[in-house]
Formats: C-alpha cells, sequence, structure tokens
C-alpha cells in the first residue's frame, strides 16, 4: 500500500512537472511576442536584415523568430508584427506580401528606449526601401557601350544602383555593335542589382545604309575635320547616332519592355532617387523625361528643322503633331529674365534647344509608333546623319517636342547629374539634404545656370515653372 501511495505521489508530481514546464515553454512564447507588440508599439525602424537579428538579441527576443529572407521597410515590418500576433510558427512564415507603396510618415520613426546607438539610422528618406517582391514596370536599363568602356560602365553602374535600383533591381540591358567580351559580362553582371543581359546589334541596324553616296559621306567626313566639327571625324560616332535616333527601340532585346532609361558611361546621379522614376512617367501620364536642356552645335545640323518640316508637310503627316506640342520651345529666340543669352547661328526657325539625350526614361512604345517611326525613316532616307552629323539628342528632341503634348514630357529636376563635360545639380537646398545630393549648386559646370541652357525656355514654354508662363501683357 505504502509502495503504491509512493508512485502515485511521484506520478502525480511527474504531471505536475509536465505541466509546469509547458506553462513556463508557453508563456515565455507569449512574453516574447508581448515583448515584440510592446516594441512595435514604440514604433520601430528596421530596414535590413542585420538590423533586424541585432534587434531580436537587443530585446532579447527567441532567435527563432529571425528571417533571412526579409527586407524590412517600415510598413512590412506592421504587416510582419500582424503575422507575428497571429501564427506562432514564425519561422516558417513566408515572404512578406506584395508591397508597392513606400510612403512613410516621419512620426513613424523612434528609438527603441530612447536609445539612439541601438538599431535606428537618423530618419532619412533615402532608406525607403520597398518589399522584396516589389512590383516593378515593365522597364529596363539600357546602356549601348563598348568593351574597352568597361571601366567607365562600370562607375556609372555603381552610381545609378546606389541612387536608385539597388533597391528596385530593375533589369540592365547592354548593346554593343560587337559581342561583348566574357571579362565585360563578367564585371557588369556582378555590378548590377538586376538581371542583365547582352545584345548584339545587327549590321543593318548599324552600318551605313545602301542608299547613301559614299562619296558624299566621304566628303562630308572631310569638311567635317576642317572645320572642326565636334565628332565630325568619326564614322561609327554617325552609326551611333543614327541607331540612337531609330533602331535601339527596335533591338529585340527591347521589344517585351515598355519603358527605358538611358545610361552612358562615365555619367554620375548626385542625389537618391527615393521613388521609382518609371512608376512616376506611368502614373503622370508622361512619356519622355529628360534633365538637361541645352542649344545644339548647328553645324552638325544644317538641314535638320527644315528637312523636319518637310516631312510634316508631307501628305496628312501634320495629323501626327501633337495638339499641344512644344514648337513654341523649340522656335522662340525671345530674352528670356534679364542674364545673357547666347547667339544661336541658326539658319532655320528651330532655336538648338534639344534635351541632352545621354540621360532618357521613356517609353518605348512612343519611339516605336507610326509617327516617330515614320519621321524617324524620312530623316534616315534623306542621309542627313551621314552628309551632316545629325545627332540622336536633336533627332529626339524635335519628334518629343512636336509628337507629344507638353504635359508628356518631365523634367527631373530633382536626381542631379553629371555627364562630361556639364552637371544639373537640384537649386533647392532642402531638397538636396533630404535626397543626399552630392553637387555644388554654384559650380561653374552647372549648365543650369548658364546662358547656354534652354530650362528657361522650357519653363516659359514647355512644361516647366508655370510662374514664367504667366504674361502681363496678354
Ligand atoms: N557599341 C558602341 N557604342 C558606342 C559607339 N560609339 C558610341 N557608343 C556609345 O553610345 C553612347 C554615346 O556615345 P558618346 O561617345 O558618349 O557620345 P556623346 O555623349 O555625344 O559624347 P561624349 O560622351 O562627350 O564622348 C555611349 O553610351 C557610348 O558608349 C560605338 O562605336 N559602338
Ligand atoms: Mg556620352
Amino acid at each position: 500500500m505504502q509502495s503504491y501511495i509512493k508512485s502515485l505521489t511521484s506520478f502525480i508530481l511527474l504531471l505536475l512537472a509536465i505541466a509546469l514546464s509547458i506553462l513556463i515553454v508557453y508563456s515565455s512564447v507569449f512574453t516574447d511576442l508581448n515583448d515584440l507588440v510592446t516594441t512595435y508599439n514604440k514604433n520601430v525602424k528596421l530596414n535590413s536584415i542585420s538590423n533586424f537579428n541585432s534587434f531580436l538579441s537587443e530585446e532579447k527576443l527567441s532567435s527563432k523568430f529571425a528571417s533571412n529572407s526579409y527586407i524590412f521597410s517600415p510598413i512590412d515590418y506592421k504587416l510582419n508584427l500582424i503575422n507575428y500576433q497571429n501564427q506562432i510558427t514564425l519561422k516558417n512564415s513566408k515572404r512578406l506580401q506584395k508591397k508597392e507603396d513606400t510612403s512613410y510618415n516621419i512620426n513613424n520613426y523612434l528609438n527603441i528606449n530612447n536609445n539612439e546607438t541601438t538599431l535606428l539610422s537618423a530618419l532619412n528618406q533615402s532608406n525607403i526601401i520597398p518589399a522584396t517582391n516589389y512590383l516593378r514596370e515593365n522597364a529596363t536599363i539600357l546602356m549601348l557601350v563598348r568593351n574597352w568602356e568597361l571601366p567607365s560602365a562600370l562607375a556609372s553602374i555603381r552610381t545609378l544602383e546606389d541612387r536608385f535600383n539597388k533597391n528596385y533591381n530593375y533589369p540592365w540591358t547592354f548593346l554593343n555593335d560587337e559581342p561583348f567580351t566574357q571579362e565585360f559580362i563578367d564585371a557588369t553582371s556582378l555590378a548590377t542589382s538586376g538581371e542583365t543581359q547582352y545584345g548584339i546589334i545587327p549590321q543593318v541596324d548599324w552600318n551605313i545604309p545602301h542608299w547613301i553616296n559614299l562619296t558624299k559621306f566621304e566628303q562630308n567626313i572631310n569638311d567635317s575635320i576642317h572645320n572642326n566639327i565636334i565628332y565630325g571625324f568619326s564614322k561609327s560616332y554617325r552609326n551611333m547616332c543614327k541607331f540612337n535616333s531609330g533602331y535601339f527601340m527596335r533591338q529585340e532585346l527591347l521589344q517585351n519592355y515598355e519603358w527605358y532609361f538611358r545610361v552612358e558611361p562615365d555619367v554620375n546621379y548626385f542625389c537618391n532617387f527615393n521613388y521609382d522614376p518609371f512608376k512616376l512617367m506611368k502614373n503622370l501620364n508622361k512619356k519622355y523625361g529628360f534633365i538637361v536642356s541645352i542649344y545644339d552645335y548647328q553645324n552638325t545640323i544644317p538641314t535638320l528643322w527644315d528637312t523636319t518640316m518637310e516631312f510634316f508637310t508631307t501628305g496628312n503627316n501634320s495629323n501626327y503633331l501633337a495638339k499641344d506640342n512644344s514648337y513654341k520651345f523649340l522656335t522662340d529666340n525671345s530674352l528670356i529674365g534679364t542674364s545673357v543669352t547666347v547667339q544661336t547661328n541658326s539658319t532655320s526657325d528651330y532655336n538648338l534647344c534639344h534635351f541632352w539625350s545621354n540621360f532618357e526614361i521613356a517609353n518605348l512604345n512612343f519611339f516605336r509608333s507610326k509617327p516617330y517611326q515614320e519621321f524617324f525613316n524620312y530623316l534616315n532616307q534623306k542621309g542627313g546623319f551621314y552628309y551632316e552629323r545629325w545627332g540622336d539628342a536633336p533627332v529626339h528632341s524635335i519628334a518629343v517636342g512636336l509628337l507629344l503634348n507638353k504635359s508628356e514630357i518631365h523634367h527631373f529636376d530633382d536626381i542631379g547629374y553629371y555627364h562630361p563635360p556639364f552637371n544639373s545639380c537640384p537649386s533647392s537646398n532642402i531638397l538636396r539634404l533630404v535626397k543626399n545630393c552630392q553637387c555644388n549648386v554654384n559650380d561653374e559646370n552647372n549648365i543650369d545656370t548658364k546662358p547656354h541652357s534652354c530650362l528657361s525656355k522650357w519653363w516659359k514654354f514647355g512644361g516647366g515653372k508655370y510662374f514664367m508662363q504667366y504674361d502681363s501683357n496678354q
């Protein structure tokens, strides 16, 4: 009997011990959860995996809640905590839900336990990070480039990845008239956050068309050398200008894309983007985006404008003109403001203002459209890419200016940009601070403040600063 009581007591004690252990484990889980919820109420900002892991250890939370696959933005984190409350098996939880909205409120950022040395960095808009499975636009970053330009291409990739793409991972497309070397492919694919693809341009899209009179072409090369015309000596430069005017959008690798962001070797972006420029273009119904606008060299395009007018007065082509086009921006010669203006030596109505096309964010469907393609084919047949030295920048600009409404053209005045030899630095001090811009607005190479910038014309006659469009005499 005694031994029976003894074993019954031990059995009861064992049961109690088991119950107690279950209670302890259970409550510790809830403590963790409560801690998380409490901490959440303190408005934690976590924006990287390492932040998250150190957050867990500092708050003495179970490491089983750590994740290797999440990138946290404030909004993601909120979603995640909701998950925490609802499901205990967090370690198996899936990636965050699709989250496109990266806006946030300044007041959401407070330090944990008021300790500034904890995981929180100072408030900085540049830390906006979209969710891992962010829904990108159908867009690619595009670079036409030669193998020997690899170091310069890498420099451009570095700055654009840093300022924009590292958070968005848009794919890069590299085009070349020759096969890319393995060295080029290896280095660029490792430097980019998005996928990369490499295209060889078909010879017919690149080389001199069969209808070009080679004697006349050689004559122009010689004249251009004699007259010191910029890049006038180079045959490949003319192929490049023709290609960038009318063939880039026809390349096979671009067929499935709607948007492109043109990048050249050795450029620099001065500010954090803080938003997805492709989404901006789409949401605001824009088709073409630029940063710099300047006067072109008359001696490279003596007959481009007249040929353009010929095209628009042929058949029904005038129907292609947009209702609210930028004709005035392209032709105005008045003095704006009190500053000195350059005396262009234009021999036509064109004032030589063009968008600097080494930076472009634009819609491929526009450049693939019938009006643009017909316009380009007309120009190409006339041979001005070879008998003169027409650049792709004035060709794009005239087409964009006449075929699109002003409201479809966007001036990216908040990014800051450098392509030798000019730069453009946002003029707003607060914007430069918030977007971590690294540029000097007073730099002598800041083209925007120089007489040969066309920006004031864009502000007055294009889609820019509306206060300049008010004319008290009207
Ligand atoms: N594959 C290839 N790319 C070229 C060739 N010529 C120019 N490019 C590219 O075309 C773009 C424009 O050429 P650039 O030499 O930069 O012309 P630019 O911007 O007018 O003049 P600079 O930048 O002042 O030299 C750049 O992305 C070049 O890398 C060429 O012969 N082959
Ligand atoms: Mg260039």
